[in-house]
């Protein structure tokens, strides 16, 4: 079956709802009923609706199991909302569209869901799901930022709403308070054993959840505090796990393919590319679904698998993104078929990224990095570059600080990445009179209004990103204490407010190019008020 993009892409109202009594129709079969809830999903957004509930889907296909879904939103956003009501109106089902590069779409209707919750206004009924005896696997998508941490990993105890989470006066409102109260939930009615799987693109994101639940418990009054520190630690586990699915946000155009292809009218379908990958340590308290006969990966060496993904596929999406704005393209596809951006982002990959990943065994690295530069390309997806832009503040250290420090530390200055964090700051600190934010889109990053106060502080561009790598608290150290390194973003910040995107990124490559692989001459700190060299 193919796309047509000249047909519609307003959704027709006078089609018939999604909903178990018009199904199955031709190319959609009838889902199977939900089973029984064994699992509650924190962050009901398009990429756990196109992989964990697909991936659970086609597990019970092959083996039955109490592992039905109910999904909770965590955000306070329209678009979340919008998922929930609509769903419900459709007895909880909604369309996979895979969206092939060829223009071949299928669809799927994983059908594994009960009825939704709103974090917000339902945060009871969330922690009565949580704490229910019958819930065995928490798992969540909730984004870096959903995780409420300082730069350096911990709990942020600053934050006001983690503040009110702790005093339990009022109901939860991140999702690590909604998960601590129905842990809490649980230890006072039946203690029984549960896994906490965070599905986000964080490293480690297995122990880094369980420090901050730990941290959590530790900072709630004495007697809460122990009962849960003692629950945690005998009976919760937190297994690591590696996400992979590119599913960009809904369209109309999404919403009229499924009624152009099966003649149904469907609010809140996801669109997805066919790749799909699932990395999993095996520990899991109270049982799982069988996700290896979908194809999952379980494996104790989930790091490789992370370190791989996070900085060659998201480090190398985040370059495509901000420089990808600059340069005027809506999407990620446009993006990389820019000749100058898409060289410029494979040898970031091949030569900037790739030295820093210990591949994991049996995986070649420049057969992956060709892999990923055609799934960028599929044009079928539309995804958004400002939609990948978003929170730049939170990904970039998980995406690019590690090969920064791994180059910089084998005496190299990683030309591209460099300029990527220069591109960053100037989107992030001029909005709109860096890119056309109207016809792109707005980048969202709640460090904007903090970094744009410290580069107005100093002035002129190359100044600015200097003093927003060295104090932004972006990058860590080494990285931002780089004497060579704040210079190369400097210059590469001037470069694009005096001569624009595109002589930019093909200066960037000729000196990515020519550039011999040497140790840069030592620099004292006190000389980085110097200009530096023009590339
Ligand atoms: C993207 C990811 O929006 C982003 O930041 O880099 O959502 C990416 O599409 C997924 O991690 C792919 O698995």
């Amino acid at each position: 079956m193919n796309t047509d993009p000249s047909q519609s892409r307003i959704p027709d109202p006078s089609a018939p709802a999604l909903s178990r009594s018009r199904l199955p129709v031709p190319g959609l079969s009838r889902p199977r009923t939900a089973p029984e809830r064994g699992i509650v999903h924190l962050g009901l957004g398009n990429f756990h609706r196109a992989h964990q509930a697909v991936y659970t889907a086609e597990a019970l296909r092959h083996t039955e199991g109490p592992w039905g879904i109910t999904g909770v939103v965590t955000g306070p956003t329209q678009r979340s909302r919008t998922v929930v009501e609509g769903m419900t109106a459709q007895d909880e089902l909604y369309t996979v569209l895979t969206l092939g590069r060829d223009g071949s779409v299928r669809a799927d209707v994983p059908g594994v869901h009960h009825a939704g919750l709103l974090g917000g206004d339902q945060a009871e009924a969330v922690v009565d799901a949580i704490g229910d005896a019958a819930t065995r696997i928490v798992t969540l998508t909730v984004t870096e930022k959903g995780y409420t941490f300082t730069p350096s990993g911990g709990l942020d105890l600053d934050d006001p709403r983690v503040a009110a989470d702790l005093t339990g006066t009022a109901a939860p409102r991140t999702p690590l308070g909604l998960l601590l109260r129905g842990l809490q939930r649980r230890v006072r009615t039946h203690a029984a054993p549960l896994t906490v799987l965070p599905c986000d693109n964080l490293m480690d994101n297995g122990s880094r959840t369980r420090r901050l639940l730990d941290e959590f418990a530790s900072a709630l009054p004495s007697g809460e505090r122990e009962e849960l520190t003692a629950y945690l630690a005998s009976s919760v586990s937190t297994p690591s796990t590696m996400v992979d699915r590119i599913a960009p946000a809904t369209t109309d155009a999404h919403r009229a393919l499924v009624t152009r292809h099966f003649g149904v009218r469907d609010a809140v379908p996801v669109p997805a590319e066919p790749y799909r990958l699932w990395v999993l340590q095996d520990d899991f308290r109270a049982g799982r679904p069988a996700w290896e006969k979908a194809g999952a990966v379980f494996t104790p060496e989930v790091a490789g698998y992370e370190t791989m993904k996070l900085r060659l596929l998201n480090g190398a999406h985040s370059l495509l993104a901000y420089l990808g704005l600059l340069l005027g393209h809506p999407s990620v596809d446009r993006a990389v078929g820019d000749p100058g951006l898409g060289a410029v982002v494979r040898h970031a990959m091949t030569r900037e990224i790739l030295p820093s990943v210990e591949v994991p065994d049996g995986v070649d690295g420049a057969a992956y990095i060709e892999e990923l530069l055609e799934r960028f390309a599929n044009p079928a997806l539309g995804h958004r570059t400002s939609q990948v832009a978003t929170d730049g503040s939170l990904k970039i250290p998980v995406r690019w600080a590690g090969p920064l420090a791994h180059r910089l530390a084998s005496g190299t200055v990683p030309e591209v990445l460099a300029l990527g964090v220069a591109a960053y700051i100037r989107i992030v600190t001029r909005g709109g009179e860096a890119y056309d934010e109207r016809a792109l889109g707005a980048v969202r990053d709640d460090a904007t209004d903090r970094l744009r106060a410290l580069a107005g502080r100093a002035g002129e561009p190359g100044a600015a990103a200097r003093l927003v790598v060295e104090a932004g608290g972006l990058l860590p150290e080494p990285v931002a204490g780089s004497a060579e390194f704040t210079d190369r973003v400097a210059a590469h910040a001037r470069d694009l407010a005096r001569h624009g995107a595109r002589a930019t990124v093909d200066a960037a490559l000729r000196a990515a190019s020519t550039r011999p692989a040497q140790k840069p001459q030592k620099q004292q700190r006190q000389q980085k008020t110097q200009e530096p060299q023009e590339p």
